[in-house]
């Protein structure tokens, strides 16, 4: 059987984003993941020296009973090698079981419901966020909102600077322009900005659909530069997937991507063309690249080598 619990995570130390983000991958593995809210950085509660907190909360079902996921959460502490320190001081990841089912617990080890979430900004705004009437203690979440403290607590917008730096580059601007050029009399796809842009949110469903929890930055900026290199196989006669992901580098230089960003964003052009992908980031390119196209009022589809024997593209996003 399996039950439905709630857990919050929170981190201060080093990239926190990151963090976070490698601590639900290795949460996946024994929680099925079915809801999370937004990020949110938070105001340190307790100890005050430190730096502000990111915080999340989020809904999983799981197989676990209640010491195993104690065990399951403080395993991944450790491999994510949190050290204890002070009380209630930095920490590169803490994972809190917040509730579990109706279940109530208390014992040294492991008190459900978390004995302090209640009074938590950064534990009850994020939980009213997905659980709004979800009632403990003969409440509604979002009716205890009134009653905590008024810790500040601000939802994390992710408001895509770096894709947007990308979209208004000279460089990138200059190679829209040099497939646009060579592309006048194609009757075939056109690799412009509406394609890049349909397959940027098409992957980024995809995503979604899936839960991957992939960097929408990522998503974004693989997408955008995919086929940017288009022109040089017109040119040049050199592999589009090769010329774009060596001009994506330079773009990408310009901007504070991190090197394992970097790297994902750079490994998914290159795989774009393949279809045997073993990474997630490049499988939804390849994937998303063919879903964008809107074969279904193409005047070109009885030459394209897409379709053979009259088959008949589907539209599914
Ligand atoms: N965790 C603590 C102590 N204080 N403050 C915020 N804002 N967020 C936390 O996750 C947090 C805290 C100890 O678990
Ligand atoms: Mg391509
Ligand atoms: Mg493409």
């Amino acid at each position: 059987m399996k039950s439905k619990v709630f857990l919050g995570l929170g981190s201060n130390i080093g990239d926190t984003m990151q963090n976070m983000n490698n601590a639900l991958v290795f949460l996946q593995e024994k929680i099925h993941m079915t809801n999370k809210s937004s990020y949110y950085k938070t105001e340190p509660v307790g100890y005050k020296e430190q730096d502000w907190f990111l915080n999340m909360v989020i809904e999983g079902e799981t197989h676990l009973s209640p010491q195993e996921l104690l065990d399951f959460t403080q395993s991944i502490e450790m491999k994510m090698k949190r050290v204890k320190t002070i009380i209630n001081g930095p920490r590169i990841i803490d994972i809190d079981i917040l509730l579990y089912s109706n279940i109530e617990i208390i014992s040294k080890e492991l008190t459900i419901p978390h004995p302090r979430m209640f009074e938590r900004a950064f534990v009850i705004v994020p939980l009213s966020e997905i659980a709004p009437d979800m009632i403990i203690n003969g409440k509604p979440i979002k009716d205890i909102l009134f009653d905590i403290n008024d810790e500040k607590v601000y939802k994390v917008v992710n408001d895509m600077e770096k894709i947007n730096s990308i979209l208004s580059d000279e460089e990138y601007i200059s190679y829209l322009e040099k497939n646009k050029n060579n592309e006048e009399c194609r009757i075939f796809c056109h690799h412009d900005i509406t394609h890049f842009l349909d397959v940027s949110r098409i992957a980024w469903i995809l995503n979604l659909e899936e839960n991957l929890n992939l960097d929408k930055e990522v998503v974004y900026a693989a997408s955008l530069l995919h086929d940017i290199g288009r022109w040089q196989e017109y040119e040049m006669n050199i592999n589009h997937e090769i010329a774009s992901a060596d001009l994506a580098e330079n773009i990408l230089n310009k901007y504070e991507f991190t090197e394992k960003q970097k790297h994902m964003i750079l490994t998914a052009i290159r795989n774009h063309r393949s279809k045997e992908n073993t990474d997630n980031i490049s499988r939804i390119i390849y994937t998303a690249d063919k879903l964008s196209r809107p074969c279904f009022n193409c005047a070109a589809i009885d030459k394209c080598k897409r379709f053979k024997d009259g088959e008949k593209p589907k539209l599914l996003y």
